[in-house]
């Protein structure tokens, strides 16, 4: 037994009683039956059981890490949000993650990227939950799920199915300009420290005087965009499936730790209504020459957990959390998001789920929510509700009241949004691989397309995706073409 067993015994799961033998059951004697009194043995089969939660239904497998964001740059003039105040440092925590795999599938698997961050600010915790991509492939959320099973695997075999996929992308053009970002360089990155984060959606700031502004964020990597051709991806998914996690670890643990710099993109608030498309939809991104990018920050993760299921499994990023000058946008990707993050984490994690160390805030919380599963946190009022005369917590409606957002009138509709000037689902990812890509990564944007359409797709389908390519983009849709 080495010199360090001696100090630290082997004791029961968190009660502490120092165990007999951490390899023999009691038994009648060495050879006879085990005996029902051997809580030890019993404890270790029933934790062992209980150990998993439901893994995140999408952004299963992941990687995640600490560190702080530390504003280089004064954009008080568009918020009042404490992070976003000049000279603040906040600490933070972010999850990088595909999307459709599970928890043990391969880092390396063509997707977008998760870029999931919780800053634990003054005045509450502010996730800000994007992906490496600054689009998305639907515009409703209610076409979210179907989308998503259209990525997984089928019901009737388990298996995932390039048929499905292209089956559902090319019944539904709006997931053009993010499909043609997956299926470029962006869809496989070199590793989590060598991709831009987005918040995707636009947001909503506020300053000081209650004067309302749009904003989209852009965090740029500061290691520079880098991705890996499909035939690495292939053979790393092969030899080492947890990749980009362990090179997240090993860069942060050698003391190179990753960083982003923050821009904003900021529309004045007047210009939503009269913009030539829907500047609150999901599948489009707004040219730089219309509203140019400010700088905000730069984002560090210099710590790596303690504990990757503590920490990272249960860490509970949801974009509900705005905090004061901050709101969301009629983005109805976004709204119907506010609702479903908080309900996947009471399901997943539990309903004290915000109490766990990478969920609470840092800053003070006084609120009359009391009980539940596995609550540890003492209540702090001793009479749970408001209005409350023994001095409990009130609104402060005076300091933290918001202007609402925006107007809205109208009939109850299922509709799309209403089309604008240049709301079509072409246009962007056209410019995307005409002006954005250059020859050598349209030739690899062709080759992953054709690679991916040949395995498994049907004759009918396949005719729907060269045509689906030709309205992105002619050349490279015939390209694509003349590979079958
Ligand atoms: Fe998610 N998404 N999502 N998503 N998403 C989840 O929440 C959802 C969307 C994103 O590291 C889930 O805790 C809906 C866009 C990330 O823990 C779930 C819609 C973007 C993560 C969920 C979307 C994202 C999730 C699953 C359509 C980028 C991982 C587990 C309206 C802007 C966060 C969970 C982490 C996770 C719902 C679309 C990014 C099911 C309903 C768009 C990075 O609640």
């Amino acid at each position: 037994m080495t010199q360090d067993a001696q100090q630290t015994p082997y004791t029961t799961n968190n009660v502490g009683i120092p165990v007999e033998s951490d390899e023999h059951s009691l038994t009648v004697g060495s050879d006879g039956p085990i005996l029902l009194q051997d809580h030890y043995l019993i404890e270790k089969m029933a934790q062992f059981n209980r150990e998993r939660v439901p893994e995140r239904v999408v952004h299963a497998k992941g990687a995640g890490a600490y560190g702080v964001f530390q504003v280089t740059n004064d954009v008080s003039a568009f918020t009042k949000a404490d992070v976003f105040q000049p000279g603040r440092r906040t600490e933070m925590l972010a999850r990088f993650s595909t999307v459709a795999g599970e928890q043990g599938s391969p880092d390396t698997w063509r997707d977008p990227r998760g870029f999931a961050l919780k800053f634990y600010t003054e005045h509450g915790n502010y996730d800000l939950v994007g992906n490496n991509t600054p689009v998305f492939f639907v515009r409703d959320p209610s076409k979210f799920q179907d989308f998503i099973r259209s990525q997984k695997r089928r019901p009737d075999n388990g298996l995932r199915d390039h048929d499905m996929q292209w089956d559902f992308w090319t019944l539904s053009p709006e997931s053009a300009h993010q499909v043609t970002l997956l299926m470029g360089d962006r869809g496989i990155p070199k590793s989590y420290r060598h991709m831009n984060g987005y918040g995707s959606h636009t947001y909503l700031w506020v300053n000081g005087a209650g004067e309302k502004f749009w904003v989209k964020y852009h965090f740029h990597t500061d290691q520079g965009i880098d991705f890996l051709t499909q035939a690495d991806a292939d053979r790393i998914a092969g030899e080492d499936p947890d990749y980009h996690r362990r090179d997240l670890t090993d860069a942060i643990a050698g003391g190179e730790p990753p960083s982003w710099t923050l821009f904003v993109q900021v529309m004045p608030f007047e210009d939503a209504p009269g913009y030539r498309f829907n500047p609150f939809d999901l599948t489009k991104v707004w040219p730089h020459a219309d509203y140019p990018l400010i700088e905000v920050g730069r984002m560090t993760l210099d710590k790596n957990p303690d504990d990757y299921f503590v920490h990272i499994e249960q860490a509970a990023f949801e974009p509900s959390n705005l905090v004061p000058g901050i709101g969301p946008s009629p983005d109805k990707m976004l709204l119907g998001r506010l609702f479903s993050y908080p309900d996947a984490h009471r399901y997943r994690v539990g309903a004290n789920y915000t109490q766990l160390p990478p969920n609470r805030a840092r800053s003070l919380v006084s609120s009359y929510a009391k009980d539940g599963a596995m609550r540890f946190q003492a209540s702090n009022a001793a009479r749970p509700y408001a209005p409350n005369s023994y001095g409990g917590p009130a609104a402060d409606t005076a300091r933290f009241g918001e202007p609402a957002g925006w107007a809205s009138a109208g009939e109850m509709v299922r509709e799309a949004y209403a089309l604008r000037s240049e709301d079509d689902d072409w246009g962007q990812p056209g410019t995307l691989v005409r002006e954005v890509m250059d020859d050598a990564a349209r030739e690899r944007l062709v080759s992953n397309v054709a690679g991916h359409l040949a395995d498994g797709v049907s004759k009918p389908v396949l005719e729907r995706a060269l045509q689906y390519w030709r309205s992105i983009d002619q050349g490279v849709g015939d390209k694509i073409a003349a590979h079958f």
